[in-house]
């Protein structure tokens, strides 16, 4: 499959997804979204890949945002759609997806480009990095679910003053903050991720998919994440990978998960 806004690429099990709108600073329009959207699902149902890692082609940026050029003109109704179509790609697409996500932040990371990088299951960010949600200071809110995922991961506090100054925070701000879980130098990001990776697949990539779906209920309004656990725990025993995992253990040995 190719597409007109990535470059996407599978090898060892990875899929890393580029967005190549460089000289836009990566901004997302809604074809690069839907490709977005696309890609990730290819991946999903892809029995080769096992990860996915989704960064910006350059060295600028990430994401810059949503491109503004595109929404600048949109009515209440259809802005209340263009949200509510990020909101699923963002949430069942991204979020919800059973097979791990890494943003690889790359450079500027700011408004729906940092909501993308939230929606993933871990960030890594170079040390040039910036990351903010300036949306105020455009007359709107963050509209891909910055308002949620932000303060769930950074704290009310912190997600206030973020959101309301519009201010961008570096890589070293948002280790300290939590909203990153790894920094690195531009040079290594790659790399580090790389190895990051490697270290996710040497376990069980159906322990995982259970991880994801238990860790995503921490926290969700109306629904009991321990609940969502014990099944989930359940769903574990008598697969393959129970079987390998625990004989591999009885027998001293380290499990192949491949
Ligand atoms: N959209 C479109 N084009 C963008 C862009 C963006 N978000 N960010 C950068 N670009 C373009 C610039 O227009 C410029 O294009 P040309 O003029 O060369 O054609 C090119 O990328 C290079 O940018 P600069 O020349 O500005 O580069 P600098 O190094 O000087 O500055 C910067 C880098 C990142 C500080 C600056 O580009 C910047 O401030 N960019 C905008 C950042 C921003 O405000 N991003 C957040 C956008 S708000 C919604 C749902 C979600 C959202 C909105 C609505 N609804 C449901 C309706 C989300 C909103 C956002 O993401």
């Amino acid at each position: 499959m190719s597409y007109n806004n990535l470059i996407y690429t599978i090898k060892d099990r990875v899929n890393t997804i580029s967005i190549n709108r460089p000289k836009k600073l990566n901004a997302l329009n809604i074809e690069t979204f839907s490709e977005i959207d696309h890609a990730v699902k290819s991946s999903v149902s892809n029995p080769e890949v096992r990860l996915i890692v989704i960064t910006g082609v350059g060295d600028k940026a990430f994401v810059a945002g949503a491109d503004i050029k595109e929404f600048v003109k949109f009515t209440m109704e259809e802005g209340f759609q263009l949200s509510e179509s990020g909101h699923k790609i963002l949430t069942e697409t991204i979020e919800n997806c059973p097979k791990p996500i890494i943003a690889a932040i790359n450079g500027y990371a700011l408004g729906g480009g940092l909501e993308l990088a939230l929606a993933c299951h871990l960030r890594v960010a170079s040390e040039n990095s910036k990351m903010g949600l300036p949306e105020v200071s455009l007359g709107v809110i963050p509209g891909y679910g910055g308002t949620q995922r932000l303060p769930q991961l950074i704290g009310k506090g912190r997600a206030l003053d973020m959101i309301m100054t519009g201010k961008m925070i570096n890589a070293d701000q948002a280790l300290d903050y939590g909203l990153i879980n790894y920094k690195t130098t531009a040079d290594q990001l790659m790399s580090f991720t790389d190895d990051l990776a490697k270290k996710i697949l040497l376990n069980s990539s159906n322990a995982i998919k259970h991880s994801i779906k238990s860790i995503n209920a921490y926290d969700k309004s109306g629904v009991d994440g321990f609940k969502v656990e014990m099944n989930e725990f359940g769903k574990c025993f008598q697969t393959n990978d129970f079987v390998k995992g625990t004989t591999a253990f009885l027998n001293k040995t380290k499990p192949d998960f491949n």
